[in-house]
């Protein structure tokens, strides 16, 4: 008797040994929905993550707002209530100014360069100012080419941006531009479909995926193809968190981010033709090429505002163009 329990205690012993260890879980926060640019990066992310841990490491992702805006997003990887997220360049502003040189206006001519400049050195020397906010940058994915919608007119210049209450992001980069481009921005968080609907904003700027994902074509009638604003997404990792981590899953959980992100970008640039065909087809009247010098004379002032003077501010500026 006692032989058998002995052998039964040990069956159970090997069994248990056998089970794999509980997966630690790593909490990610994006601000859009299932179907969006933030949220593909970050399903591809757990999806490389849980394969390549064998199981060790899951991602839960909480997305649609669920952790409130991209700027409480931030606040909330800071304090550690959530390990990573993958957030627009904008909310970062008011944390890392230095941010803001990404979000330059036609800083990148096309995706190319983009690729190039973000994933080199430059691309690195940025996610490195992020640390001194307490974050670990991981790698960019990207929201896209940012274009402007509107409820009042055509947009063909800058000039009928006058007076457009447009809604932009939380960042003071994001306001300046398009007070220097003479529209009214408010600043604020993600959605803002029922502000377009009831007339409390005229205007806002995104990609095309944008448009289609929250329906804003059925409250805006003009898009503009001004591709003023290459948009990146970051994503990160609280950094006393990563730091924590052994170097194996720094290792890990770095390479996954670089591969989900890659995947993203490719993902998100196949999507665009047909973006802009649903635009068409749901009734939107479209500029296709609006006249982008008078946008870049505006907007080439801002260099020589405030928010650009300080001097590392304006070395990654002249780094990002070379
Ligand atoms: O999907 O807040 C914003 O405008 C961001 O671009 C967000 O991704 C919207």
């Amino acid at each position: 008797m006692t032989a058998f329990f002995r052998t039964l205690a040990c069956c159970l012993a090997l069994m248990l040994m056998a089970l794999p260890a509980a997966a630690a879980q790593i909490g990610l926060t994006v601000v859009t929905k299932p179907g969006s640019a933030q949220h593909v990066a970050a399903e591809q992310f757990a999806r490389l993550l849980e394969q390549r841990s064998g199981g060790a490491w899951s991602v839960k992702i909480f997305h649609s707002g669920a952790l409130g805006t991209e700027t409480e997003m931030l606040q909330q990887i800071q304090l550690g209530a959530v390990q990573m997220g993958i957030i627009t360049e904008g909310p970062f502003d008011t944390m890392v100014p230095e941010v803001r040189v990404l979000s330059f206006p036609f800083l990148f001519p096309d995706h190319a360069t983009a690729d190039r400049v973000l994933d080199g050195q430059m691309g690195t020397a940025v996610l490195n100012e992020l640390e001194k906010a307490g974050f670990k940058g991981l790698a960019f994915s990207e929201n896209g080419f940012r274009h402007l919608s509107n409820s009042v007119r055509p947009v063909t210049a800058a000039n009928d941006v006058a007076g457009l209450k447009i809604r932009v992001m939380e960042s003071t980069f994001h306001r300046e531009l398009w007070r220097a481009l003479g529209a009214n921005p408010t600043p604020m968080g993600w959605p803002i479909y029922s502000e377009l609907q009831q007339g409390t904003l005229d205007a806002q700027e995104n990609p095309l995926w944008v448009l289609s994902v929250y329906k804003l074509f059925e409250v805006q009638k003009h898009l503009s193809l001004t591709g003023h604003v290459y948009s990146a997404h970051i994503a990160v990792a609280n950094l006393g968190w990563f730091n924590r981590l052994a170097d194996a899953d720094k290792t890990l959980i770095v390479e996954c981010m670089r591969e989900a992100a890659q995947y993203q970008r490719a993902w998100n640039r196949s999507q665009e033709a047909a973006y802009l065909e649903e635009m068409r087809a749901q009734g939107m009247q479209v500029v296709e090429q609006p006249d982008m010098a008078s946008f870049r004379e505006r907007s080439a002032r801002l260099e020589e505002m405030d928010i650009f003077a300080a001097p590392r501010i304006r070395e990654l500026l002249r780094g990002l163009r070379e």
